[in-house]
């Protein structure tokens, strides 16, 4: 999978100034609030401090609970969706997702979403001694779920004035090599089921594994395939705040993860997440190193203020 491929439509651009918070070439200029990287990172921490978020424990549950309460506090309108999944090894997965609103009257929407789950099997670890220990997944769940909780924190001060929907998605991780339909329960659940009536998201981001040292973030190809704009535009707001390198305009992998079943309904949608090139996913994945140590505030700060660009511009 991946190969070096120049995406269609790619011009060699200049990167603008990166203090800029203005876009000179908009007629009414928008201010893009500042991303603390600092705030992102202590909301990953917190996530991890109640230990692995794994579905039917009561570190998931208080995860759950603080998650939508920090998204009140920052103003969203909350709706939560939960149903009982069922895993590819038979556990029903009590699930919980979590959707906070911004300008809830307005009917186009834009999706921000993240898993906020955490795998129950270190099983990509060197060690083979820990394949069945969960993993505090700091950047695997925690990352995605800080860099939007931050993002909420903007909203909250500085109305986007756009309809912007957070949705912390459950039953992501809990899948199984070997089985696409195996993963990504909770999204395909919200994707399937309205989580309110009439609720349909305009387009969608995704963010996975946002926090690790060294992330890059090439085009993942089924992202492509269904929202070539959104993703063009993604990284074109990555370059003018600064950030052009991490988000190189090449393919990285063809993944399966939460996107995939948003696409499946129609709804163009991009999963932004760390790909190396020849290697895979970032070397943290599904192991017990993917901990606090390995979380990178450079990485948190280049996807937010990415983020905030794509939306404030
Ligand atoms: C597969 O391995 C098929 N999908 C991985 C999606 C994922 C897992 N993202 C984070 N953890
Ligand atoms: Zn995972």
């Amino acid at each position: 999978m991946g190969g070096i491929l120049m995406l269609a439509g790619c011009s060699a651009s200049g990167k603008q100034g990166e203090a800029a918070t203005r876009d000179s070439d908009s007629a009414a200029a928008v201010e893009v609030p500042a991303f603390d990287a600092d705030s992102a990172y202590s909301y990953v921490e917190r996530q991890v401090g109640f230990g692995p978020r794994v579905p039917n424990t009561a570190a998931h549950d208080a995860a759950a609970a603080w998650l939508a309460s920090e998204l009140r506090r920052h103003g969203a309108e909350v709706t939560e969706q939960k149903a009982d999944l069922r895993a590819f090894d038979g556990t029903v997965l009590r699930s919980t997702n979590i959707m906070g609103s911004y300008n809830p009257g307005e009917t186009n929407r834009l999706l921000l979403l993240a898993h906020y789950d955490t795998r129950p099997w270190a099983d990509a670890d060197p060690d083979k001694d820990n394949h069945g220990k969960a993993i505090d997944g700091a950047n695997d769940g925690a990352s995605g779920a800080g860099v939007l909780l931050e993002a909420a924190r903007a909203f909250g001060r500085s109305n986007p004035g756009l309809g912007i929907d957070i949705l912390f998605v459950d039953s992501e991780d809990y899948g199984t090599e070997g089985d696409d339909t195996s993963w990504a329960l909770g999204a395909r659940y919200f994707a399937e089921n309205p989580i309110k009536p009439g609720y349909r998201a305009t387009q969608a981001i995704l963010l996975d594994m946002v926090g690790g040292k060294g992330a890059v973030f090439p085009a993942e190809y089924f992202s492509r395939q269904a929202a070539p704009g959104l993703d063009d535009a993604f990284r074109a707001a990555a370059e003018r705040a600064g950030h052009g390198e991490r988000f190189p305009k090449i393919y990285g992998g063809a993944v399966t993860d939460d996107h995939v079943e948003l696409i499946r309904q129609g709804i163009p949608a991009i999963d932004i997440i760390d790909y190396r090139v020849n290697e895979g996913f970032c070397p943290t994945w599904h192991t017990m190193s993917d901990n606090m140590e390995n979380i990178d505030r450079e990485t948190l700060r280049a996807v937010g203020e990415t983020l905030l660009r794509f939306i404030y511009e």
